[in-house]
């Protein structure tokens, strides 16, 4: 480290002794923050105006896992990848698994899409055609097949299933065919993976989305077992919705299975994460971390075992300085949060001590932790600014002999 950051370290540290916070357990809490990329935020995307094609885009699947293993080695925290089938088919699954670890990567959650095909116009697992019910079904259970076969464990749900207009569809027969198409893929799970069901309270259907929100997921979740969890993506929510009070709640309940982290303007944005909204982040982050030291059991493993995922398509961007710009942020958030002082905010909360309590909380966030997360970065022999690293490394140069064209989401 240069003079300058040791001596920042050496002040961060002074004053987070005087606050009463353990340092180590701060660092290797950081250490073990593993936030999976998915495959889609390297392609091609867009808005639903226009895709803009870029310069160096991966061109097939094999080419995401070189990107996405870029992101790990200048992070070290996203050892996991997502895929979305069919954006991600590849003739041989196994292969792509070898593949994705001879860069240093693993196969992290299953995406099935059932979306994009002609034939889900109108709904896919609640569609009043038998048939295409059947066939949205038979995706989900080639997807856990997949699954098996790239070592993954977890199933990562959205439906897009939704009507436009009143009366388009007869609300409680699809509810009904929804838990039905759940239930069946439930029992195809070994008993070591997860099924992690997703909400969006609208779009593409602008009446009525079948899953709306963590309400329905969650009951949805309850009814199928303990291999069932809800999925929080954090732009799913109504403009002013309190998100960590929904994963507190579904932390006490025993049923957060993971995050799709992104950012949320307006509505599902899918932009950068903790750009516009970093306070919700940090108090997201709070929510979790406060329930790492649950009494309960339950909460704690619950707690300990998120999948962190991020769900990012980049449309103006380029595609990995975007990823490792929400990796950072994200690490920034949690640094913060790991710096709460749970000790003396629980007495303020005891003794009804309303701005005590705000104060505590408030504190850890408007501490600056750049000190920190380059000391950690420096201990992990990491680059201690990964944007800085990417730019100079000249692995964009290298990928724009692929060319434009490459995949789309
Ligand atoms: C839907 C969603 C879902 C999809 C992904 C591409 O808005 O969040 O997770 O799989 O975007
Ligand atoms: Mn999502
Ligand atoms: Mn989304």
């Amino acid at each position: 480290m240069s003079q300058w950051s040791d001596r920042a370290y050496a002040l961060f540290e002074e004053q987070q002794r005087d606050r009463g916070i353990d340092l180590a357990w701060v660092k290797e809490k950081l250490v073990r923050l593993q936030i999976e990329t998915p495959s889609w935020g390297y392609g091609d995307s867009g808005t639903r105006f226009k895709v803009f094609q870029k310069v160096g885009v991966p061109r097939n699947p094999y080419e995401k896992f070189d990107d996405a293993a870029e992101v790990h080695r200048l992070t070290g925290a996203c050892e996991a990848v997502a895929i979305h089938i069919p954006w991600d088919k590849v003739s041989d699954y196994q292969e792509l698994k070898s593949y994705a670890e001879s860069v240093g990567l693993k196969i992290g959650a299953v995406n099935p899409n059932l979306f994009q095909d002609d034939d889900y116009m109108l709904g896919s697992v609640t569609n009043a055609n038998a048939s295409i019910r059947r066939k949205a079904v038979d995706h989900l259970l080639e997807c856990v097949d997949i699954m098996k076969q790239v070592g993954s464990n977890a199933l990562s749900l959205w439906f897009a299933d939704g009507t436009n207009y009143p009366g388009q569809g007869h609300l409680r027969r699809r509810k009904r065919w929804l838990q039905e198409a759940l239930e069946e893929t439930y029992r195809a799970l070994s008993p070591d993976m997860k099924m992690l069901i997703e909400y969006k309270f609208f779009e593409p259907g602008f009446y009525h989305t079948d899953v709306a929100d963590w309400g329905m997921s969650f009951q949805a979740a309850q009814k199928l077992g303990p291999q069932a969890e809800v999925l929080v993506d954090t732009g799913h929510h109504a403009l002013g919705t309190n998100v960590e009070h929904i994963v507190s709640y579904l932390l006490d309940e025993g049923k957060l299975g993971g995050f799709h982290f992104n950012s949320r303007k307006y509505a599902d944005d899918d932009l950068i994460v903790g750009s516009s909204n970093p306070y919700e982040l940090f108090l997201i982050f709070y929510q979790i971390l406060d329930a790492h030291l649950d009494e309960d059991v339950k909460v704690r493993e619950t707690a300990e075992n998120i999948a962190y995922m991020i769900d990012q398509s980049h449309a103006i961007e380029p595609k990995i300085p975007a990823m490792i710009r929400s990796i950072c942020n994200i690490q920034t958030q949690y640094a913060k949060a790991l710096l709460i002082n749970h000790a003396e905010l629980k007495e303020k909360q005891e003794n009804n001590d309303v701005l005590g309590a705000e104060n505590a909380l408030r504190t850890a966030f408007e501490i600056d932790v750049t000190p920190l997360l380059l000391a950690v970065r420096e201990e992990r022999g990491l680059p201690p600014d990964p944007m800085r690293a990417f730019l100079e490394s000249g692995y964009q140069e290298r990928i724009a002999k692929r060319g434009v064209g490459g995949s789309s989401w």
